[in-house]
């Protein structure tokens, strides 16, 4: 492990100008991975940007320097010598145009078993419970001395895909690099208010609505639902609302398989959820040009797509 760390300390040693990049839509391994990233790449003299696609939901305002997140595509005009990838299996997920990148040297960092290595460096090991648990170890490599804003962010990213400690990727070391985050001063009854528990009455609404939809695939033993956009607009809630939904839907006992179809004209978009073990969602949506972890994973089908 560590020798992929000093190949990573090599890239950024040379470099000045770094850019931080995670997936679109970004979840709280995305976004705390990223702000932690960027804190340790501050404290060392870097000059360091983000960007990813989408704009980060509200509830995560709570985040140390949420506000540097950059969604501006001219961010890459500026110029970058390295540029990081971090919680992302591929970069058509980043929707970034790599051909702006194309004289910066690329670190890919990341816990999806579906990655695609496409970094010059690519630290991956889908053991992890979250990108977050990996940065957390290259931080401690290189002795940087947790603060509470940084522990907040890595602690955020754990508690996000363990599902608050909940669903299969919560492990040992999750608990261990937890701990130590706690005595840093992070909170995890405050992260898990703030990122869980922040429904309004119109957004519980919508999910009655969508709890209503529920279906069961007999042959498969898939539970499932959709949502179109006009349902967000019918009860007046922004699609963040529904953040939290698939995996609530994961507790039917008796279906192996979660899924959550997010309609539109153009596009539906797929969310799926196992608690079996003999179930490889990876393996599905990867057949559908997705990607993900065993037992969370996600694809997209375009209507227009011949
Ligand atoms: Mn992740």
């Amino acid at each position: 492990m560590n020798h992929i760390f000093d190949q990573i300390n090599q890239e950024i040693k040379g470099a000045q100008r770094i850019i931080l990049i995670a997936h679109q839509k970004p979840d709280g391994d995305a976004c705390g991975s990223l702000l932690a990233m960027y804190s340790y790449l501050q404290s060392i003299g870097k000059t360091v940007g983000i960007f990813v696609a989408d704009k980060p939901a509200s509830y995560f305002s709570y985040l140390p320097n949420i506000d540097s997140i950059s969604i501006d595509k001219n961010i890459f005009s500026r110029g970058w010598d390295v540029a990081i990838f971090l919680d992302s299996s591929d970069t058509p997920h980043t929707r970034v145009d790599m051909s702006k990148l194309a004289s910066a040297t690329i670190v890919n960092i990341d816990h999806h078993i579906s990655n695609t290595l496409y970094g010059k460096v690519n630290f991956v090991d889908a053991k992890a419970s979250s990108t977050c648990e990996i940065v957390y170890n290259y931080l401690s490599y290189n002795g940087f001395v947790m603060d509470k804003r940084t522990a907040t962010c890595l602690l955020s990213g754990i508690i996000s895909d363990t599902g608050g400690f909940k669903n299969g990727a919560t492990n040992l070391s999750a608990m261990n690099i937890t701990s130590d985050l706690i005595r840093a001063g992070a909170s995890v009854g405050n992260i898990s208010s703030l990122v869980g528990m922040n429904k309004s009455i119109g957004g519980l609404r919508l999910w009655g609505e969508v709890l209503s939809r529920i279906r069961i695939n007999k042959k498969h033993n898939i539970a499932f639902t959709y949502i179109k956009q006009s349902d967000f607009r019918m009860y007046n809630v922004s699609e963040e609302e529904l953040d939290g939904f698939i995996d609530f839907l994961n507790v039917i006992v008796d279906a192996k398989i979660a899924m959550l179809f997010r309609l539109s004209p153009e596009q539906a978009r797929v969310s799926m959820r196992t608690t079996k073990d003999d179930v490889d969602l990876s393996a599905i949506a990867t057949r559908f040009g997705g990607g993900g972890h065993k037992k969370a994973a996600g694809f997209t089908i375009d209507f227009n797509a011949q």
